[in-house]
């Protein structure tokens, strides 16, 4: 990664690059939805692939000269079909956002009716904010999980789908520490004629090594993103039985996109290669472990986690009883400065703003991918509260400067990209 020929032609986006792992190095990337991709997947992602417009699928396309594009392609998808077991596979979609909106585009017509999880309550964006297009094309209806437990309030889902008679039920979260019960919820969509989209695009790493239940087969149409526990080329993935093949492949080309971004294709296919190898399942289980650690070291200096703990690669932390003067948002900032990258983010019963809000959320994908074992885990557990404590006492500089330190020797430790 010398970027030889780049710091000759543009020195400074040579120079954001090698400042960018340069902090990839010396932080810890505990953004739930982010990881390290391997040397390899790099490799693939940075390729003459890049050059070559692929319109249509293997063996049909629009343009001459997709011979090896179609070999990048079929590899991908013959190994995704065989990591997760699916029926069929379209591995194009830029992003999970846009492999949700190819289910949509596939599934639904305009005013359709969706019911998703709100996203205080660890939902996304693409799957019926007011701000995205699902909000503003099909009409909206939002389930909760329990105030109490911080559990899917499965019930609550199946009373609100029979009142509200969704065409579509969303289930797979992006703040939801918990396993989910995928045939409860298609129970909820059967019983009132509905598809059901599971997205599982912050597990579909741990889906893939067997250490959380597959929707597959469960619901009508499984997405995903590629680039989060399963570590491999950025983009997104939709999965589905052979009755909705064609419809989803028209519906991500050319329904919502043009030209598949091929030198991605390539990098999720090196990464599902990756991903079937039986050190990755190694991987996903520590990452669970790691999670699973991290959340206890936290709940040991009395912070409070939503549902009491986690069961896959993340935690969401409430800081309104331990630290209720203190925001998600500074708490997040105060981290960065001791080089520790997470996310403030919203909780159930959300009493703050999305800018502004009550929690932070942490996830051990990246973490995990360096050899972070359980007592690392712990002892970074133990360098967030430092830092959280000392923000909310108003008096962190020190702690804040002491903790980066630190942060830059595990690094160390744990040694990102070799070259
Ligand atoms: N931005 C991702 C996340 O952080 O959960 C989801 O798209």
């Amino acid at each position: 990664m010398d970027h030889e020929n780049l710091r000759t032609v543009d020195p400074a986006v040579a120079d954001a690059l090698a400042g960018e792992r340069t902090r990839q190095e010396e932080t810890l990337a505990m953004i739930a939805s982010e990881n390290h991709v391997s040397e390899a997947v790099l490799e693939a992602q940075g390729s003459v692939l890049t050059n070559k417009y692929a319109e249509g699928y293997p063996g049909a396309r629009y343009y001459a000269g997709c011979e090896y594009a179609d070999e990048v392609e079929v590899l991908a998808v013959e190994r995704a079909m065989e990591l997760w077991g699916a029926e069929h596979v379209n591995v194009q979609p830029h992003s999970g956002t846009q492999a949700n909106q190819a289910v949509y585009f596939a599934a639904l017509d305009p005013g359709d009716k969706i019911l998703s999880l709100e996203l205080n309550h660890g939902g996304h964006l693409s799957h019926g904010h007011p701000a995205n297009f699902t909000g503003q094309v099909y009409e909206v209806e939002q389930y909760q999980v329990d105030p109490e437990t911080g559990y899917i309030d499965y019930e609550g889902l199946h009373e609100i789908a029979e009142e509200f008679d969704p065409d579509i039920i969303v289930s797979g979260y992006s703040a939801y520490p918990r396993t989910v019960d995928w045939e409860r919820i298609q129970d909820a969509a059967e019983a009132v004629d509905a598809y059901h989209l599971a997205d599982i695009a912050h597990i579909t790493g741990l889906v893939a090594a067997g250490v959380h239940p597959s929707p597959v087969g469960v619901a009508d149409f499984v997405t995903g993103s590629t680039h989060k526990t399963i570590r491999a080329g950025r983009g997104g993935i939709v999965m589905c039985d052979e009755e909705h093949a064609d419809d989803i492949d028209k519906a991500v080309f050319p329904g919502g996109q043009g030209g598949p971004l091929m030198h991605n294709v390539a990098g999720k296919a090196v990464g599902f290669k990756e991903a079937l190898e039986p050190e990755f399942d190694e991987y996903a289980r520590q990452v669970v472990d790691n999670a699973r650690v991290l959340g206890d070291t936290l709940a040991d200096h009395g912070l409070s986690l939503v549902s009491g703990g986690t069961d896959n690669h993340l935690v969401l932390v409430d800081l309104r009883e331990s630290h209720p003067d203190l925001s998600g948002g500074d708490a997040e900032d105060a981290l960065a400065a001791a080089n520790v990258v997470l996310n403030g983010n919203t909780v159930p019963g959300e009493t703050r703003s999305p800018f502004d809000p009550s929690g932070i959320r942490a996830g051990t994908a990246g973490l995990t991918t360096r050899g972070f074992d359980e007592d690392a885990m712990r002892e970074v557990g133990d360098l967030i509260h430092r830092v959280v404590d000392a923000t909310a006492a108003g008096d962190h500089e020190d702690v804040v400067y002491e903790v980066g330190e630190r942060v830059v020797e595990l690094c160390g430790e744990y040694p990102l990209y070799e070259r």
